[in-house]
């Protein structure tokens, strides 16, 4: 095994090693220019050219950049600087844009969260970043992010400021926060300069922060462009949480703004909601998980709004099985295209001009002629062509380690800088990835990402249980569901799962993370070194009911 060369490393987290990542610029992937010069850049080529559109508001992308600006010039009073972090969890609307460009503008980098996140991955967001400023909605799907805004805040030493956009309570309004002098005299990031901090649906008791830069992220923008069809008169639907890696790039809404075409802000997924949006905004583009597929696809054969605008649909997040990918292009007249894609980097698509058994039956290949690609057992040695094994990766846009994760990354990269996904692939001929399971402990509810152990750690807060394990039950929507697993102790009195259920809720955490189900059981099967085996656990789950 080489020994990696000398590289750029922050000490937060490892970087590209020096000689990669002049390979990289000198190949043209890396093409030097910032977040806050790509908005600008647009602004002054095409300035009135719509940018976004959230219900009734349509900004320009010269009105983008100038509320951009102001809002940096705004956070710079208030003392936020480069490098700092601001945990930034809002729902689909058009301020989500204004809020990270002009931190993007400052160098300060954003936490994406995800408007479901609860109290207990806000506070370790806000705790482990050491975030400055943190923000909110006021009210968003029935929940008061203020409140728990105000408990972070009173629990979280560095938590300086709190940002809502709505009614502020008692925190900032986000409309009080712009200057309109936008002389800013903030030391501008460079483009090899981390942008944000990005989540891993992970499978660690605490999610992983993956540190992305503007060289890097820029680069996955447009290559996805390329490959997804995306240029000036693209009109994308942000239809899952625009926070997500897969809508914020894959192409996702950044790579539209890349194009210099129009974002569209879709408040919830369901048809109801974006079939309306397709038909009034003549949308182009959009991106999908594979339970909101099968929706869409029922949904589409009997909708009566026009959908004709509608030329690519993105799936992924999570397996899109073969029969329901038939079934996308006869309901909603749109060409399918799989994407396998990962918030650490590696971007796979099927080709728009794949012949259409590749397009159902794979999930594509990398964006870049860099991207490297390694499949192997459980040695890490290469398997034969076309077998099965696990996929590592390294490449123009894979990050090289998370941030402040030492010890996960010794675990998570080769020595050589290989990222471990977790996922096992095979390659067809073609050099198409079919992913054909997964060897990591996370469980993907129909692309909403559950990390056992997480789960798991607070189930056995509870007074009752001894031992817990979690696993994943196949779901004929979801894809998989959660199950867990619990032994009582001894000398406990029955529960209820219900009481298990509300005992995490409780805890305050994403909804999509509760235990669907929850069996009590003796005994955990064992593996022949005597630790829990999951495998019979998830086989047993699954086994037809006597
Ligand atoms: P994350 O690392 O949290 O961004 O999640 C990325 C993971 O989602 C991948 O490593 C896969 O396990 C899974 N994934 C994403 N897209 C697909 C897909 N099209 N098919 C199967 N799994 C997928
Ligand atoms: O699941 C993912 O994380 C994902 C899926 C599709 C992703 O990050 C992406 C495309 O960029």
């Amino acid at each position: 095994m080489t020994t990696p060369s000398p590289d750029t490393s922050t000490p937060d987290a490892p970087t590209w090693p020096q000689e990669a990542a002049a390979r990289y610029r000198a190949a043209g992937y890396w093409q030097g220019e910032t977040f806050a010069e790509m908005l600008r850049t647009r602004a002054e080529s095409h300035p009135d050219r719509i940018a976004l559109t959230d219900g009734d508001r349509h900004w320009s992308y010269a009105q983008l950049h100038t509320r951009a600006m102001h809002l940096a010039a705004g956070f710079a009073d208030r003392g936020i600087a480069k490098g700092d972090r601001v945990v930034v969890q809002l729902p689909n609307v058009a301020e989500f844009f204004e809020v990270i460009f002009a931190l993007f503008r400052i160098g300060a980098l954003p936490v994406f969260a995800l408007p479901a996140h609860r109290e207990t991955e806000i506070r370790y967001f806000c705790e482990f970043t050491e975030a400055v400023a943190y923000v909110v909605p006021d009210r968003h799907a029935g929940f008061d992010h203020r409140d728990l805004a105000a408990k972070v805040r009173a629990e979280v030493p560095t938590l300086r400021h709190v940002f809502v956009v709505g009614d502020p309570g008692e925190h900032t309004a986000l409309t009080d926060v712009p200057l309109s002098d936008t002389d800013l005299k903030a030391e501008e990031p460079t483009p090899s300069d981390l942008a944000f901090l990005q989540l891993s649906g992970g499978s660690t008791g605490v999610p992983k922060l993956i540190p992305r830069t503007h060289d890097d992220y820029i680069y996955s923008l447009w290559g996805s462009n390329e490959l997804c069809g995306v240029t000036k008169d693209s009109v994308y639907l942000v239809t899952l949480p625009a926070a997500h890696n897969f809508p914020l790039s894959s192409p996702g809404s950044l790579g539209i703004l890349h194009a210099g075409g129009r974002v569209v802000m879709c408040p919830q997924p369901d048809p109801d909601t974006a079939f309306p949006l397709i038909e009034r905004e003549r949308v182009t583009i959009t991106g999908v998980v594979p339970p909101l597929a099968l929706v869409w696809t029922e949904a589409g054969a009997t909708t009566s709004y026009d959908l004709s605008s509608l030329e690519v649909l993105l799936v992924g997040g999570a397996k899109f099985s073969e029969a329901a990918a038939r079934r996308i292009g006869p309901a909603l007249g749109c060409t399918l295209q799989q994407v396998f894609g990962m918030a650490e980097g590696l971007v796979n698509y099927t080709r728009l001009d794949d012949d259409p058994e590749t397009i159902v039956t794979t999930q594509g290949r990398p964006i870049s002629a860099d991207d490297e690609i390694r499949i192997v057992d459980d040695a890490d040695r290469d398997v034969p062509e076309g077998e099965s094994g696990h996929l590592l990766t390294r490449g123009p846009y894979t990050i090289r380690g998370y941030w402040r994760a030492p010890e996960h990354n010794a675990r998570s990269f080769t020595a050589d800088g290989f990222y471990r996904t977790g996922d096992i692939v095979r390659r067809t001929p073609t050099g198409h990835l079919v992913v054909e399971g997964r060897a990591k402990d996370q469980i993907n509810r129909g692309g909403e990402k559950i990390a056992p152990e997480e789960i798991e750690n607070i189930i056995l807060g509870h007074p009752s249980v001894h031992d817990v394990s979690l696993v994943a039950v196949p779901d004929d929507y979801l894809g998989e569901r959660t199950l867990a697993y619990v032994i009582l102790r001894g000398d406990a009195e029955p529960l209820k799962s219900v009481a298990v259920k509300k005992f995490v809720r409780e805890k305050g955490l994403a909804a999509y993370k509760v235990p669907d189900l929850v069996e009590f059981v003796t005994a955990f099967p064992q593996t022949g070194i005597g630790k829990i085996s999951k495998k019979d656990q998830r086989t047993i789950a699954s086994a037809p009911q006597a």
